[in-house]
């Protein structure tokens, strides 16, 4: 055994890994149960979509339950969405499904995974490529030079599609919204701003909200209640699942376009 096979190893398997995302059909920014869903259904369908997620684990906003109570309610809506995903559930009352957050986190990542989604962690989307008016990819550089303040240049990666699947900070459309002179398809062209809680009406709206917000940029899960103005729900998760599942079926039409 010789340490340098092993290093040798790793840095062509990134590599590859790397070169298969310069031009993918989509780039989703985080990894959370909208994003993870989205880039699974897609990626079954045989899409080149890479995913970055800026943080050491996949998983967002699942992994706490609710207020670190393990568990997560989901809709009975959302049950074929965990079938798909073979996430186990036990029924609650006969509108709801109760999850085990943990196991709910590593089977969304290890199912999107195995269907082919391409997942960078560490990795953070900082600012966006723009070609003649739309959306054309991402720049990216290591979560670490952004925590550590460093002045490290980054990388950039093409897309037909990127997805702001950032949850509460939107943080790619904030991004874009600020450093641009652009009108964005919400209703006073910029980002709206996150509502308090409403559960019902947040979990229809994340669903119906989600879409192209500007040409080549998608907005899924709960990064449409910031663009769009919409309502928080707090560890009610089926609202993310359809909301992933809408989003592949708009992307698969935009990458046909
Ligand atoms: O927040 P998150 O889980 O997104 P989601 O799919 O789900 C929301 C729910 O978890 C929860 C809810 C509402 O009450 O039901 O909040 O909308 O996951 C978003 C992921 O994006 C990553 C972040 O670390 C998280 O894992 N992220 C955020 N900004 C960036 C990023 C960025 N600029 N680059 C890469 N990853």
């Amino acid at each position: 055994m010789r340490e340098i096979d092993i290093t040798k190893g790793i840095v062509e398997s990134h590599v590859k890994s790397l070169d298969k995302a310069l031009q993918s059909d989509v780039v989703i920014v985080g990894a959370g149960p909208s994003g993870l869903v989205a880039g699974g259904y897609l990626a079954e369908k045989g899409y080149n979509i890479t995913m970055l997620e800026k943080r050491l684990s996949p998983g967002g906003g699942i992994w706490g339950g609710g207020m670190g109570y393990k568990f997560v309610i989901i809709q009975e809506e959302a049950r074929q969405v965990l079938e798909d995903f073979d996430i186990p559930f036990s029924r609650y009352g006969d509108k709801y499904l109760s999850v085990d957050a943990i196991t709910f986190a590593s089977g969304l990542i290890y199912k999107a995974s195995s269907m082919g989604v391409n997942i960078f962690n560490i990795t953070v989307c900082e600012d966006l490529l723009v070609r003649e008016g739309r959306v054309a990819g991402v720049v990216i550089n290591n979560s670490l030079a952004e925590i550590n303040h460093l002045p490290v240049d980054p990388l950039t990666l093409e897309a037909k599609a990127v997805v702001d699947a950032t949850g509460h900070d939107h943080d790619v459309v904030r991004t874009f919204s600020s450093k641009n002179d652009v009108r964005l398809n919400t209703p006073t062209g910029k980002p709206v701003g996150e509502r308090s809680m409403f559960a019902s009406t947040a979990e229809d709206a994340v669903v119906e909200n989600t879409s192209e917000v500007y040409p080549g940029l998608f907005v899924c899960g709960m990064s449409t209640a910031a663009v769009y103005g919409g309502y928080r729900m707090g560890p009610i998760f089926g609202g993310m699942l359809l909301s992933g599942k809408k989003l592949a079926g708009l992307l698969e039409e935009a990458c046909s376009r």
